[in-house]
């Protein structure tokens, strides 16, 4: 009875009750029979004993094979109209912006020159953003109407700004910011990066954009050239944007460098602005506590965005922060 209800059972709930049935701990059937020996004949005892363990084994046995045949999918559970070489559902995963990628790469490739990367706070204080970069309290690169300075008394990063004794936070405008906190926190020499979110009032355009990404780099030790400069800055461009990418260095003028240059890069036939650079400027080293006489070093700060427009061919900024999918999942 109890081989053919399991190879009868036509799932594994109906194979579960068959088994009830029949090895039941309780009152399954097999139970009763065993029960029944304790009415046997001593003489008989061994010899029933013994045929009831060859009977229960028997069940256990077919009940194995007929679990093994349901699971092994050879049962009639098994939907008929299911095709296994079809393909499969694919979920939709999320994935990384743009923008974050771009990061990543740049990240990668100054990382095999040696640079590492360093972190400064989007809020800072007026010091860090102006004073100690050898911008005078009347330059215009601290003009309100150039900047967002904050209606609150604290900077990121737990800096008090009454310690400064300087005015209000503002949301930084470059990540020049970042040399400073690096150049006050270590000794040269010195090989960092660091990419982060700057702040203008620039009315939004193909090419401008009121938040945006720039990679910071700075290079401090005891013998550096503008020749270093430009050499970085090559190989940057090359592993970057091609082999065929040529750099230019024009005059230009940062307080925080002397020299300083604009940085274009020659692509597809046209020069184009990335950057500013420059020699940092012996005033910047005494701001924090470096000797002018004994360091040199050389800083840049390049516009992510416009980098990774240029490589992907992207023709407007504000395509990379519409949060449009259909822009967005090409990348
Ligand atoms: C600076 O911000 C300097 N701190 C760069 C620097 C660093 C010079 C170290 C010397 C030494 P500038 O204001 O030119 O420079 O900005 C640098 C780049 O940021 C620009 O070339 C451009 O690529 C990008 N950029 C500037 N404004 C915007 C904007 N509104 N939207 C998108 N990219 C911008």
């Amino acid at each position: 009875d109890a081989e053919s209800a399991f190879s009868g059972a036509s799932n594994s709930e109906s194979l579960e009750e068959a088994r009830v049935v029949f090895l039941g701990a309780k009152n399954g059937q097999f139970k009763d029979v065993q029960k029944m020996l304790g009415g046997i004949e001593p003489t008989d005892k061994r010899a029933a004993g013994m045929r009831l363990n060859e009977v229960k084994n028997a069940i256990n046995e077919a009940f194995n094979a007929a679990k093994e045949a349901l699971e092994g999918g050879g049962g009639s559970q098994v939907d008929p109209t299911f095709d296994p070489s079809l393909p499969g559902t694919r979920p939709t995963l999320g994935h990384i912006h743009p923008i974050t990628q771009t990061i990543d790469h740049l990240t990668e490739i100054m990382g095999r020159m040696g640079f590492e990367v360093a972190e400064g706070p989007e809020v800072e204080d007026p010091w860090h953003n102006f004073v100690a970069l050898n911008i005078p309290e009347d330059h215009p690169a601290r003009d309100p109407l150039d900047n967002f300075y904050l209606a609150t008394a604290g900077v990121a990063g737990g800096d008090p700004l009454a310690a400064t004794g300087e005015g209000e936070a503002l949301l930084r405008s470059q990540t020049s910011t970042v040399q400073i906190r690096v150049m006050q926190s270590c000794q040269p020499p010195i090989r960092v990066i660091s990419l982060g979110r700057v702040y203008r009032p620039d009315a939004p355009d193909a090419t401008h954009f009121p938040m945006f990404h720039q990679m910071e780099g700075l290079l401090v030790d005891r013998h550096v050239t503008m020749a270093n400069l430009k050499t970085v800055l090559r190989v940057f461009a090359n592993n970057y944007l091609g082999d065929d990418v040529e750099i230019r260095f024009r005059p230009s003028f940062f307080p925080f460098t002397e020299p300083s240059v604009e940085v274009d890069f020659l692509w597809n036939g046209t020069w184009i602005e990335f950057g500013g650079a420059g020699m940092v400027d012996p005033n910047v080293f005494e701001a924090v506590g470096y000797d002018p006489e004994k360091v040199r070093g050389f800083a840049f700060g390049l516009g992510v965005e416009r980098l990774c427009m240029r490589r992907h061919g992207i023709t407007d900024i504000r395509d990379l922060y519409s949060g449009d999918l259909r822009f967005l999942q090409q990348f």
